[in-house]
């Protein structure tokens, strides 16, 4: 079904982008903040089929108005923040290549219109348009850790609504165990997504106990403004506690289901990835160690908490019984 080759994804961090590439990136980034670089003409023969490189919010977004939303202080860090620059540059996104910068290419994503479905174990199914989603929803702001299975971190002010929120719109019955996201299918503009060796769409999920918890975050915006493509517009998940890869981006329908959604990664390579995914410095990856993550945009490795910080609010999710049903499992 598909052909197991060594891909950026399935690298350790370190030696899928070499300390010293990452700098003279950031060397560039530099660059461009300063409002050079992508000015002088040279950038048109760089990226010849743009005429404006956009790395900020989609130009245009209805949302614009909205932000910035108050900052819910209950989720302070006491970390600093990663550069805006940085954070809306260095992504995975593999509807639009394994690379980490595939910025340029989301640009591609048409945004709007942009309908959710909410459907399976609920009272009514329906498909909501995101606008109107939005507006239903109360946003708030929230600095959040953000630590990539591939020992890479972030610490990123996403604006959105609490997913119990959505949950409570979406009503769901009393036999939903788990929600699954699903994302966007559009081969013709998301290159990544022609390859048949990777089972698109994207597909994520969370027990209900999981997706009710305070902690669990739908993302519209980030750093004051709407969430650019590149980050998951116009609707993304994000799930601290758990590895990056849980925390799906584009999302165009959310079902209330009995069985556990067999999840993206976990389809592609089940050695490695998993339903669960929980953050933990003691359970190492196949391949690498998750004892500790590289900061983005800093030059240093910091120690990997548990639940990447978060036990004191999900720990309880996962009592004995899941431990002895699963194993590390719960931490891959
Ligand atoms: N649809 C979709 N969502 C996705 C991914 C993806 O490839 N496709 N990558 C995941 C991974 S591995 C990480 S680490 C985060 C990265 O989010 P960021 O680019 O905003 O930092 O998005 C997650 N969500
Ligand atoms: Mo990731």
């Amino acid at each position: 079904m598909w052909i197991k080759r060594k891909r950026g994804w399935e690298l350790p961090e370190r030696a899928a982008t070499p300390e010293h590439v990452f700098r003279d990136r950031r060397r560039f980034m530099a660059g461009a903040a300063a409002g050079s670089l992508l000015a002088v003409s040279g950038a048109g023969a760089l990226w010849p089929h743009r005429s404006r490189a956009q790395m900020g919010p989609p130009e245009g977004d209805p949302t614009t108005g909205l932000y910035p939303v108050p900052r819910n202080d209950a989720y302070a860090l006491s970390r600093p923040i990663t550069e805006e620059k940085l954070a809306v540059t260095y992504n995975n996104y593999y509807e639009f290549g394994s690379s980490k910068t595939i910025w340029r290419d989301a640009q591609r994503l048409p945004i709007r219109p942009w309908t959710v479905t909410l459907d399976g174990l609920v009272a009514d199914e329906r498909e909501v348009d995101i606008d109107q989603l939005i507006k239903a929803m109360p946003l708030e702001e929230r600095l959040y850790r953000h630590r990539c299975v591939e020992a890479w971190s972030m610490a990123v002010p996403w604006s959105g609504f609490p997913l119990k929120a959505l949950v409570d719109y979406a009503k769901p019955l009393s036999d939903a165990k788990y929600v699954r996201f699903e994302t966007f299918e559009m081969p013709d503009v998301a290159r990544g997504q022609r390859g048949s060796w990777y089972p698109w769409p994207y597909v994520e999920g969370l027990t209900m106990a999981e997706a009710t918890n305070e902690l669990a975050f739908m993302v519209t915006g980030m750093y004051g403004k709407p969430v650019p493509k590149q980050n998951g517009s116009p609707l993304r998940l994000a799930v601290p506690w758990k590895y990056g890869f849980k925390s799906v981006k584009g999302i165009t329908r959310i079902s209330f289901v009995k069985e556990m959604p067999k999840t993206f990664w976990w389809d592609v390579a089940a050695d490695e990835y998993g339903f669960w995914a929980n953050v933990n410095p003691e359970v190492d990856h196949p391949r690498w160690s998750q004892a500790s993550e590289r900061v983005i945009g800093e030059d240093r490795r910091i120690h990997t908490q548990p639940f990447n910080g978060y036990g004191e609010q999900v720990a309880h999710l996962y009592g004995e019984k899941l431990k002895r049903e699963y194993g590390d499992r719960l931490y891959r």
